[in-house]
């Protein structure tokens, strides 16, 4: 702990200039909450791990022990800033529910790779922090590292898990990326936000897949985020209908969300305006990419990192839920692919149109 070089009215003026900072650099939500360990939530980590929640996210497994609470990974910790900032679409993130020539590509990754937004402001605010206060330290966390960012951001009062499991902030909606600095500076916590969920059961019934065991509790293995995105093999028969003409992540749970008729799209950071090519996307099109074409077409954006092969399984997934015969060329093509999982897809799909 940093200790003796700011009295509890010089943190708290320096908490002020920080929200202040973080608002300036394009966050909408900024909160603090002690860097302790929360046994609970620790606990609620351990036993989603056990039950295999996680998948094949061996990397969650791995670093379980110091993605568990803040001072597991960095005992000097004496503080977490939780910080949002929009993505909040401004058109229905729903509306190609209906449209099977076209590929739905989940609203997070319409625009430009949050990690790199999101990654350069912490870093600003960081800076500027250091800058304020030279004998303290930080650390800036975002999506990768072993930290449970939502829990955090509940803790710090900038919003509440919800029965999705993603936060939910009452300005916001869900439609907010979450990033995190952990400081040696002692700063005053907020109160933890309260769940307003209430009654409401939206997102558990929208799930296509049936992916929730229970309310706040998800099985990745289940989740067509994790299918379409994490997840390297065939995806299982089991899933493959159910996925419809979702290419990239999927939305159904955020959507029906009804904390969302707060969000404003005025609020969304300018990074994350959807890329018109990435708003309806033409099957047709994207089944004909090749590696050179799938990375020009996806620079700067979170799809390039799942690679070709995998971008094109699902594609072929959607294609053989489209039910579009003039789409039976491409896909035969395709079974004839180099990569064995993309040929698989092509397998399933032909029959089907
Ligand atoms: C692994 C991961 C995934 C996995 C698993 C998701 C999951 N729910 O864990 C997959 C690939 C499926 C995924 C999907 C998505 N993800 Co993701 N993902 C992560 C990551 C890297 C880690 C999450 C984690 O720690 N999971 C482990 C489980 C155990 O943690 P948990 O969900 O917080 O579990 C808690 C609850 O279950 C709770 N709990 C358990 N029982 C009970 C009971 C009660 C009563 C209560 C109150 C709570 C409770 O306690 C647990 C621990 O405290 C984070 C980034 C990060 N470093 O935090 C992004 C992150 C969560 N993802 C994000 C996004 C945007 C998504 C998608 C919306 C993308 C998309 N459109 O396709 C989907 C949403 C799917 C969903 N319904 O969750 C954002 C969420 C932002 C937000 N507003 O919440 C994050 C924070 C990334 C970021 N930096 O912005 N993701
Ligand atoms: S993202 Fe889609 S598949 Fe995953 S839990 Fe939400 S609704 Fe279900
Ligand atoms: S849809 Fe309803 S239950 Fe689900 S997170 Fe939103 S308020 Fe909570």
């Amino acid at each position: 702990m940093v200790k003796g070089a700011f009295t509890s009215e010089a943190l708290a003026d320096l908490r002020l200039k920080l929200e202040a900072k973080a608002r300036e650099l394009g966050f909408v939500s900024v909160g603090f909450a002690s860097a302790q360990d929360d046994p609970e939530r620790a606990r609620r980590l351990h036993e989603w791990i056990a039950a295999g929640h996680h998948g094949e996210m061996g990397w969650m497994e791995d670093r379980a022990d110091v993605r568990q609470g803040p001072q597991s990974l960095w005992p000097e910790a004496q503080s977490v800033i939780a910080l949002g900032m929009a993505y909040t679409p401004g058109h229905d993130p729903m509306a190609l529910e209906t449209a099977p020539d076209h590929a739905r590509i989940s609203v997070y990754a319409q625009g430009r790779d949050y990690h790199d937004t999101v990654k350069k402001a912490l870093k600003a605010l960081a800076r500027w922090l250091v800058e304020q206060a030279p004998e303290s330290e930080l650390k800036v966390f975002v999506d990768t590292a072993p930290v449970m960012e939502k829990p955090l951001g509940e803790a710090a009062g900038i919003g509440w898990q919800g029965k999705h499991t993603n936060m939910v902030s009452r300005e916001h909606g869900n439609w907010l990326f979450l990033g995190a600095i952990y400081s040696t500076l002692p700063f005053a916590p907020d109160a933890p936000h309260e769940d307003r969920c209430g009654s409401c059961n939206a997102c558990q019934t929208a799930c296509p897949t049936d992916a929730f065991p229970a309310p706040y509790k998800l099985d990745a293995r289940r989740c067509i985020s994790y299918l379409t995105i994490e997840h390297s093999g065939p995806i299982p028969e089991e899933f493959r209908e159910a996925i419809g003409n979702r290419i990239y992540g999927c939305d159904d749970c955020l959507a029906v969300c009804p904390w969302n008729k707060f969000a404003d799209a005025a609020a969304r950071n300018a990074a994350f305006l959807p890329r018109g090519e990435l708003v309806a996307p033409r099957l047709a099109d994207l089944l004909q990419l090749d590696d050179a074409a799938f990375r020009t077409l996806f620079s700067g954006s979170p799809i390039k990192r799942i690679g070709r092969g995998r971008f094109v399984r699902n594609c072929l997934i959607a294609a053989g839920n489209s039910g579009q015969a003039d789409l039976r060329g491409a896909v035969a093509a395709l079974t004839q692919d180099d990569d064995p999982v993309v040929a698989d897809a092509a397998e399933w799909a032909l029959p089907r149109l």
